[in-house]
């Protein structure tokens, strides 16, 4: 939609080590009691990469060294009093310090092959995928509360 324009900007960080993928079971929040990257709703004056280092840091006490942006989620929900979210979505493979358990996160490492999509948001399957093969992605999602309706994903190589 050309003329979409979000009411909340959010970002998502995805840790890549040795096969394993840093997820969160989320505390509060949106989304809470799901399965998810760290991250979070950027604060005045923030850019992306400012945002997510700090929701990282905030969330699981560690501090990312190499985040590198991989694309953009658009989500929108058919009731009208859910605010419509542009989460800008990054990945790393290195980071200083020992993930922790926060009040707002209870971070795992899981297998890259073995991520538990059943417990995570639904559009996460359609995208994490290509992100995970090294895919730049933009995507648009319609929920109506928990439940995916529709979705267009666009994905490309990187430069
Ligand atoms: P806080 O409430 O933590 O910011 N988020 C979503 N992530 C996925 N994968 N799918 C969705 O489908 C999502 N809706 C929100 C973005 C919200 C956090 O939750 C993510 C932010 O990291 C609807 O401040």
């Amino acid at each position: 939609p050309a003329q979409w324009t979000p009411d909340i900007l959010a970002t998502l960080m995805f840790v890549v080590q040795d096969g394993k993928i840093l997820l969160i079971r989320k505390k509060r929040g949106i989304g809470a009691g799901k399965v998810n990257g760290p991250g979070g709703k950027f604060e005045p004056g923030e850019t992306a990469l400012q945002c997510v280092l700090r929701e990282v840091r905030e969330e699981l006490c560690i501090d990312v060294a190499d985040a590198r942006e991989m694309g953009v989620l658009n989500f929108s929900f058919t009731c009208g009093t859910i605010p419509e979210i542009r989460c800008h979505v990054f990945m790393a493979s290195s980071f200083k310090g020992t993930p922790l358990e926060t009040p707002e996160a209870e971070p795992f490492w899981c297998p890259v092959d073995g991520i538990p999509y059943d417990l995570m948001w639904q559009d996460d399957r359609f995208w994490l995928p290509a992100m995970l093969d090294g895919k730049r992605f933009e995507a648009f999602f319609t929920f109506e509360g928990d439940r995916m309706l529709e979705f267009s994903l666009k994905t490309g190589d990187c430069p």
